[in-house]
Formats: structure tokens, sequence, C-alpha cells
């Protein structure tokens, strides 16, 4: 195939890069500009080079006329999460466009099922349309879904592989896979820590609702005059405050609603 041949094939691959690049990225800012937390960490993506998509054919045993059939990742598109659990939130993320405006032909799961190198990753194989100048023509896509913590593994592997090509010495090899394992760990380290942050923010959101209602009912029972022990209330609230035992102050606004409905007061 002559030079021309090749520059007119990738066109639409080109195109279909800076599309869904910018598809994904899109997201991203939609969740940061609402001030959520935004699964998709980083966006790249790349058209695979001549002599790689020839290596790969010749590696296959694929003819020329079928590369773009049988080669996948021609357009390939990397998104980076920082934990695990985003690759799954990706995941349905692209699921959902699924007949829109992509097709997901196949998925391939190297996180469940880790390669014998130690690689990590989700793929998805997507068929995407592309408008050219000379009319609409789909094209086959990789989406690489990865953390962090996959991607710096895989980005330093990939280019030992092709430092040794194929020779590499037994004790890299050896490395590598431990590092694989690091990276494993690193990610599931990664994911408690989340928990962690999760639950915080789930037991301060709890605590900051009972204090609210408690707020609620003592000003309400101030609000009638005959109501002398609001007071009183109001300074038990604040040493069960100090304590900071979330049961004991969800049990003294459970008394403070008790009060409150005796006296007939309508919280505010
Ligand atoms: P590049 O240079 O990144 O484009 P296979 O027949 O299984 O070897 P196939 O059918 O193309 O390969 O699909 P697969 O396994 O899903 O791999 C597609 C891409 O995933 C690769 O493209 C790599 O980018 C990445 N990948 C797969 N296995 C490994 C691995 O062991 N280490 C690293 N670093 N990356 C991997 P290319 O064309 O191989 O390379």
């Amino acid at each position: 195939m002559e030079i021309n041949e090749w520059k007119k094939l990738l066109i639409p691959y080109e195109q279909a890069v800076k599309e869904l690049k910018l598809k994904f990225e899109n997201i991203q800012n939609e969740y940061r500009k609402l001030d959520e937390y935004s699964p998709i960490e980083s966006v790249s993506g790349r058209v695979k080079k001549i002599y790689s998509i020839l290596e790969k054919a010749n590696k296959k045993g694929i003819p020329i006329n079928e590369i773009e059939d049988k080669i996948e990742d021609i357009a390939g598109i990397r998104i980076t999460c920082q934990f695990v659990e985003d690759i799954n939130k990706v995941v349905k993320l692209i699921r959902e466009r699924d007949g829109k405006d992509l097709k997901i032909i196949e998925e391939k799961d190297y996180i469940k099922n880790i390669k014998p190198s130690g690689y990590r990753s989700y793929h998805i194989i997507i068929k995407y349309p592309v408008q050219t100048a000379h009319g609409e023509k789909e094209i086959l896509a990789e989406i690489q879904i990865r953390t962090l913590a996959m991607n710096f593994w895989a980005t330093i592997e990939h280019s030992l592989r092709y430092k040794y090509n194929k020779n590499m010495p037994e004790y890299i090899h050896d490395r590598l896979k431990r590092a694989a394992e690091a990276a494993f760990i690193l990610d599931k380290e990664m994911s408690k820590i989340r928990d962690e942050i999760l639950k915080a923010q789930e037991l301060f959101e709890t605590k900051s609702n009972i204090v609210r209602e408690i707020f609620k009912n003592i000003q309400s029972l101030y609000n009638i005059s005959e109501i002398k022990e609001a007071g009183e209330l109001y300074k038990k609230f604040l040493i069960l405050w100090e304590e900071g035992d979330i049961k004991k102050l969800d049990e003294f606004n459970k008394k403070l609603d008790t009060l409150a409905g005796i006296y007939g007061v309508q919280k505010l």
C-alpha cells in the first residue's frame, strides 16, 4: 500500500480518536462543573503508527486488505481512573451509549482475567461511525480503561518489551511480575482508603442531620415561653456534642421529639 493510501485510510481513525477523546473529556468536565467526583481521571488517544499496524498484521497473519476488520485498535482511547471501582462506572457509562453514538462489539476483562504478563485493564471494542467528506464510515476502536497504578505498570512494561524485543532477560521478567503484584496491592489499598473516606463522609452527613433536627426542636421549644427547660436542653446538647457519640445524640433527639409532641410544638 502506498503512503497516500495509508494517509487516506487513517483519516477517519484520526477523526474518531479526536471525537471520542472529546466526548469522554466532556463527561469528566461535566462532573467537575457540578462539583461531583469524576470516575474519569484522564483521557488520552492515539492512532496506531503504520509500522505498528504492519507488525501486528504480520504477527497475526492478517492480509493488508483485512487490517481494518481484523485489527481492532488502530484507533485507541485510554481512560485512567483513580480507583478500581471507577472502572465499573466508566464501563457502565459506555454501555449506556451502546446503540446510540457507538456500538459495543466485545468486552475484554483483563482485570478479572489477568494476562500472563501481569497486564490488567478493561478493554471495550466498539464500532464508531465517522462522518467523512466521502460519507459515513464505521471504524473499529479500542477503549482501554485502567487505574493509574495499572497504567503505570503497563507503560513501563510496554517500553521494556519494545526495548528487549522478545529477548527480555528472565530477571527483568520476574521483576515486572513482582511489580504487577505490587500495583495490584496498591489498587486494593487505595480502594480501602476510598471506603474509609466514603464511610467518614456518610457519618458526617448523619451527624449533621441529627444536629440540625436537635436545633430545630430546641428552637421550637424555646418559642413556647412556658418551656423553661429549653435552656437546660441546650446545655445538655453541648455536653453530648463534646462527647461526639452519634448514638447518644440520636437518643437525645428522639427525647426532644417526644417533648415537642407533648407540648404540641410545631417543628420549624
Ligand atoms: P500498542 O503498542 O499498545 O498498540 P493479543 O493477540 O491478545 O496479543 P490483541 O488481540 O490485539 O492482542 O488484543 P489485546 O490483548 O486486548 O491487546 C490490545 C492492546 O492491549 C495492546 O496493543 C496493548 O496496548 C495492550 N496490552 C495487551 N496485553 C498487554 C501486556 O501484556 N502489556 C502491556 N503493556 N500492554 C498490553 P498492542 O498492539 O499490543 O500494543
